[in-house]
């Protein structure tokens, strides 16, 4: 069976799979993916058309953005789960459909005539036999223009990482309608033939702009529950005795799992993007969550076969789970894998129920005591913000030339050796800012600091917490009086794999960024011609190995910041 797919960086030579993905996702998968999204830009259609009307479906909003979410890169796959998502959206999009067409009549004392986009009639409800036949029909390659497709396709990998952090703030009870709006008008431009290059390059910045809202709305959330961000020391070894390893962006998961663990005998550990929770007030609070074990997602088949303990998957990336442990591994939310274990979701007020981790964990013997590095993190826009005058004296006084932004997602290719290279080589006066999963391919290092005060790599968290970056920079901006963003002495090297690195580098883009370096290698899902419009317009650079690029090294000089 075939299947086209190319959202992210893995993505086969380059250019798109077609048999199978990287990530482990089948045609199968992949095809009833394409179908979800589909159905999820019908229901759009109707909710911008009823919502035009004074009419909102708020469980419309929410299934759309999960949705979205579950077909990041290494969220779900699942092909039962993406079905019944599908009987969902079916009913879901005829709900909204009639909401609007009675509202219609009612007000205008006539029915509905417009033409309607395919997306909102599509009709193959049931399950494989009548679903999978069809679905070529709803995917990327149905676009048979490369740049419109591209365009759209941009758009879409932006909302699905938008998405996923609006759902985390969801989960916390933090919402923001106008995310819903922007999500379900934006996916209803890209069923619109009428709009070309330069509407749907708005829509891509207006992508941009929701992206920094639905960073601000987690970031908000995550800290109101939570607190703000402490800078933490963080032991990476391991204790004796029972372990239950937490992974993914959930901080909700984690924190339930701490409470429900509590008292049982049982340490917990953080993995991948987890890493950042131990520096939070309210959960680092809790006497058994010990400490970081492993690196990025790319390593969990080597790092969790290590680890003899239970496992829990609380967001991407999830790999294909090894036998060696398939039966001590979880997935919970919107993350599902045939086979394994998934714990349900919470019932409105409720918590979701942990005990059968706790269980297997208690149950396989525990880890043994082993040393570890320790790691210094929390450094999240409140804690930078509170060392500001010594951050800005530093850069007065030349001892800061430049920030090196280095967030992002880290992945298998061998090229993303450089961003190790490039944090090794970097000048002594050069600070890295780092958030998301990248980090891990140099945050071990030793790089010293400034002054004794400022280290000179600061982690403010996941890739969600890039937002802390922002603030930051604008923070620089005010206090140096800088007309343009780009006068300060900030580059950035951007690492992507998946969808929700697209979601921050949009949101850079509006912010006014430009420069900004983008590697590995460069989105397969961008033709030609649209990479042409992001150099021209962005002056986008991918990053380039090693000698000839060491991030920061700019052709821009922006040192006049400095008193000297
Ligand atoms: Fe391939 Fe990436 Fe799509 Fe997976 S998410 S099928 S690796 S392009
Ligand atoms: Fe990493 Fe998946 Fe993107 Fe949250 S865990 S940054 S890749």
């Amino acid at each position: 069976m075939e299947m086209f797919c190319y959202q992210c960086e893995e993505t086969v030579n380059g250019k798109g799979c077609s048999v199978q993905g990287v990530c482990g996702k089948t045609a199968e998968v992949s095809h009833l993916q394409d179908v979800l999204i589909y159905l999820a830009k019908g229901i759009s259609c109707f909710a911008v058309k009823a919502k035009e009307l004074g009419l909102r479906d708020e469980e419309a909003s929410v299934f759309v953005m999960e949705s979205l979410f579950s077909t990041v890169t290494n969220v779900n796959f699942d092909s039962e789960r993406i079905i019944s998502l599908i009987n969902k959206a079916f009913k879901i999009r005829s709900r909204v459909k009639s909401t609007f067409l009675g509202a219609y009549k009612e007000k205008y004392k006539m029915d509905f005539q417009e033409p309607l986009p395919d997306a909102a009639c599509w009709e193959r409800e049931g399950h494989y036999e009548q679903l999978l036949p069809n679905a070529k029909e709803t995917g990327v390659l149905s676009q048979k223009d490369e740049d419109i497709r591209s365009l759209r396709e941009l758009i879409v990998y932006g909302l699905k990482g938008l998405a996923a952090y609006a759902d985390h703030a969801y989960v916390l009870g933090f919402k923001d309608e106008s995310i819903f709006d922007f999500i379900e008008e934006a996916l209803t431009a890209t069923l619109d033939d009428s709009l070309k290059t330069e509407e749907l390059l708005s829509f891509v910045i207006r992508t941009g702009e929701h992206s920094v809202k639905a960073m601000k709305l987690l970031d908000s959330a995550n800290t109101s529950f939570y607190g703000n961000p402490e800078i933490t020391e963080v032991f990476t070894g391991t204790k004796k005795g029972p372990g239950i390893l937490v992974s993914g962006h959930d901080l909700k998961d984690l924190e339930e799992i701490l409470k429900q663990s509590e008292g049982h005998g049982v340490n917990v550990y953080t993995h991948g993007e987890m890493l950042p929770s131990l520096a939070y007030p309210a959960l680092k609070k809790f006497k058994q969550f010990v400490g970081h074990y492993g690196t990025s997602w790319w390593n969990q088949q080597k790092e969790f076969d290590s680890f003899n303990g239970a496992i829990v998957m609380t967001t991407n990336c999830l790999q294909k789970p090894k036998p060696s442990y398939k039966d001590r591994i979880f997935t919970t939310g919107l993350v599902a894998w045939p086979g394994v274990r998934h714990i349900e979701n919470r019932e409105k007020e409720g918590a979701k129920d942990f005990s059968p981790v706790i269980e297997k964990a208690l149950s396989l013997g525990g880890l043994e005591e082993k040393q570890g590095k320790t790691l210094t993190i929390g450094f999240a826009h409140h804690a930078v913000l509170a060392m500001a005058d010594k951050v800005i004296e530093a850069v007065r006084q030349g001892k800061i030339k430049k920030f090196v932004v280095m967030s992002g997602c880290d992945g298998r290719h061998k090229e993303r050796e450089h961003f190790t290279e490039a944090a090794e080589k970097l000048p002594k006066d050069h600070v890295i800012l780092t958030s998301g999963c990248a980090k891990f391919r140099y945050n071990m290092l030793d790089l010293g600091d400034i002054d004794g005060i400022i280290p000179r790599i600061l982690d403010a968290g996941q890739c969600n917490d890039s937002y802390s970056w922002a603030v930051v920079a604008l923070k620089l901006k005010e206090v140096f009086g800088a007309k343009d963003i780009n006068e300060l002495p900030i580059s950035f090297d951007i690492a992507w794999y998946e969808q929700k690195a697209v979601c921050v580098l949009l949101a850079l883009l509006y912010l006014g960024f430009k420069d900004i370096k983008l590697g590995p290698v460069l989105p397969a899902f961008l033709s030609p011609n649209v990479l042409k419009i992001l150099v021209e317009k962005f002056r986008i650079e991918k990053t380039d190995i090693p000698e000839k690029d060491t991030p920061g090294s700019s052709s821009q000089d922006k040192t006049k910041f400095t008193n000297s």
